[in-house]
């Protein structure tokens, strides 16, 4: 018989990663199945969760110089831009709702011309059952909580290194450019970034 795992509060979740080994966040597929053997608590997020309904909400949890945790918080409807991770190898579970990652693969990017060229590439579902990892080979995407699944959603998301820039990218237009991402809380109390 299949089992799902016990939800744990999140600050088992971070007591967890803070014991794994370095060499664990060079890979990607043992870290997605820590994360997916390792539901985290609905109700332990509470002090990181934050809303606004013009933007999704990036909270810091935990940050070492190997990696960083965050609750991401979507509105019904809410969207990233499409972007890259800079390189940096990204996990990403939902405790609360589902969500949707929509794959790019970057044919052409000039950053010093603001020019680029993207074709969709698949679609994938996270839910609390379904834990993800960005892909280094075709790391460009964008998170939806589509409008039809009718609820707010919340993403941890773990990368390795942590990185505070990303390269945003139209797909329509063809354009790209770098921008400066912030955090809305840390550690549970308002970032002043
Ligand atoms: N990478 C985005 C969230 S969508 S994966 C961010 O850190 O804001
Ligand atoms: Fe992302």
């Amino acid at each position: 018989m299949i089992t799902a795992a016990k939800p744990v509060p999140i600050q088992k979740l971070v007591e967890g990663l803070r014991q794994l080994p370095e060499s664990i966040f060079d890979q990607t597929e043992p870290l997605r199945k820590f994360l997916e053997d390792t539901p985290v608590e609905a109700d332990s997020l509470v002090p990181y969760l934050t809303w606004d309904r013009h933007h999704y909400t990036r909270n810091l949890i935990d940050r070492t110089p190997l990696y960083e945790l965050m609750a991401i918080c979507w509105e019904i409807g809410q969207v990233s831009s499409v972007h890259n991770h800079r390189d940096q190898n990204c996990w990403m579970a939902v405790p609360v709702g589902r969500l949707l990652v929509e794959n790019f693969h970057l044919v052409h990017q000039d950053l010093q011309a603001g020019r680029c060229r993207l074709e969709p590439l698949n679609t994938v579902e996270m839910n609390p059952a379904h834990a993800c990892a960005v892909d280094l080979a075709d790391p460009v995407h964008r998170v939806v909580n589509p409008r039809e699944f009718s609820q707010r959603a919340v993403s941890l998301h773990v990368y390795s290194r942590p990185f505070d820039t990303c390269v945003v990218y139209s797909p329509e237009q063809g354009t790209c450019g770098k921008i400066q991402l912030h955090f809305n809380t840390m550690f549970g109390k308002t970032a002043g970034n």
